[in-house]
Order: structure tokens, then C-alpha cells, then sequence
């Protein structure tokens, strides 16, 4: 069992300690498409140091979580070829900004699975075993086995790293608190394509005496891990 994270508003979690078996690491979407040169976020115009800034706490974090054999799971936002799961509207809304999903780019098909786009950078890549979770939403309990996963594994409390934090770290830790999973979001782990999201959403989480979880920052969390 391992003591009480440092976080805010209350020190996590909530029933005074977790274990390795029972909490899983959430990595959502490390994509070349939303942190790499010539993806998605790339080709809509944003700053990808923004989006790139939680890489290294994060590789950082999986070392410590792999050391204890914790859970690792991985996810990837991302469309079959022909396009059959990606509703028209976010299609539409897409072409729209000149950013199309399933258009030709410098790294493949946007956001289609497959392409090099669509990979997981390989700071933090998944290692042999670790679960992945192909999403066509930006919640990853949405039309996934995610949840079915977590369950067979006793798996309770949840810990959060991902890009990006307003849109699809965020829709996902809303599905899991609201499924009674107890969730963690390291702060400096994280990134939105517009640095006031980012802090909004950090604010998001905490309000209401942590209405979707708690924040902390990645060394409060190795930490609590290793002692
Ligand atoms: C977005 C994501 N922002 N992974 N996806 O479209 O947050």
C-alpha cells in the first residue's frame, strides 16, 4: 500500500492509499498527431511545445509505475480507413479548419489508424504487455473495452498523463469519475493546444472539492510510489 499524493484540492486518494494492483497509469493519446512535427494539431497551426511539454515527467512516471508493476494503458484517438466510425460531423468540422480527418499529410492519413500519425511517439511508447486502447471518441470509455479491462483487473484508482487536457485527458477522467474510478491527473504531464485551457481545465478538475478527481504534480506521484 502506498501513502497519500500530495494534490490538490485534497491529498489523493480519497480512501487513504492505493496499490500498485489495483491503480492503473492512463496514457491518452501521446500521438504523433497531436505532439509530432507534420500531424494533426501540426496542421491546424498549434504550437507543438504546448502539446510536447509532459513528454519527458511522463517517461519519467512510467518508469517509476513499470518498476512497482503497476497497470499501464495506453490510448490512440484514431478512424478505420474507410472512415466508417468517424461521424460526419467532426469530419465536417475538421475540413472545415484545413485539417481534415483522412486527409493526405506529411504523416500519413490524419488520424487514421495505421499511419504513422496515428503511432504513439516513442518517448513513451508502450512496452510489451501494456494494454492499448483504440478510441474513436475522445472519451476512451466510449465505444471501447476500457472499462471491461479495468474491472477484470480489480482496478479502482486511476492515475492520468496525456495531451490533450481540455479535450480528450478531460472527456475521459468525466467517464471514469463518473464510473466511481478514483482518478489522479499529474499536472505537468499534460498540455492543451492553448495554454489558458490547459489551466482551465486543470481548475475544472479541482472545483467543487474535486468534482472530477485531484491534481498533482509528477514528482509528488513517484514519490508516493517509491515510498
Ligand atoms: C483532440 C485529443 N484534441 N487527444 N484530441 O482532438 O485531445
Amino acid at each position: 500500500m502506498f501513502g497519500l499524493v500530495e494534490a490538490e484540492p485534497y491529498p489523493w486518494p480519497y480512501d487513504g492509499g492505493f496499490e500498485a494492483a489495483r491503480t492503473a497509469l492512463i496514457c491518452i493519446d501521446w500521438q504523433v498527431d497531436f505532439c509530432g512535427p507534420g500531424g494533426y494539431v501540426d496542421a491546424m497551426g498549434y504550437d507543438l511545445k504546448l502539446t510536447r511539454a509532459g513528454l519527458e515527467p511522463t517517461a519519467r512516471v512510467l518508469e517509476a509505475v513499470r518498476a512497482v508493476g503497476m497497470a499501464v494503458v495506453h490510448t490512440r484517438e484514431g478512424h478505420h480507413p474507410d472512415m466508417a466510425d468517424c461521424p460526419p460531423n467532426k469530419l465536417w468540422r475538421s475540413k472545415r479548419i484545413g485539417a481534415g480527418i483522412g486527409d493526405s499529410g506529411p504523416c500519413g492519413r490524419i488520424l487514421v489508424r495505421g499511419e504513422v500519425g496515428w503511432d504513439i511517439v516513442p518517448e513513451v511508447a508502450p512496452m510489451p504487455g501494456e494494454v492499448i486502447i483504440d478510441k474513436p471518441g475522445k472519451g476512451a470509455f466510449y465505444a471501447t473495452e476500457l472499462d471491461l479491462v479495468l474491472r477484470s483487473q480489480r482496478i479502482t484508482h486511476l492515475v492520468f498523463t496525456g495531451i490533450t487536457t481540455d479535450v480528450c485527458v478531460h472527456t475521459t477522467m468525466r467517464e471514469a469519475n463518473d464510473r466511481g474510478y478514483e482518478c489522479l491527473l499529474l499536472e505537468d504531464c499534460t498540455g492543451a493546444t492553448e495554454y489558458g485551457n490547459y489551466l482551465a481545465a486543470l481548475e475544472m478538475v479541482k472545483m467543487q472539492g474535486g468534482v472530477f478527481g485531484a491534481v498533482a504534480s509528477s514528482a509528488a506521484f513517484p514519490a508516493a510510489v517509491e515510498g
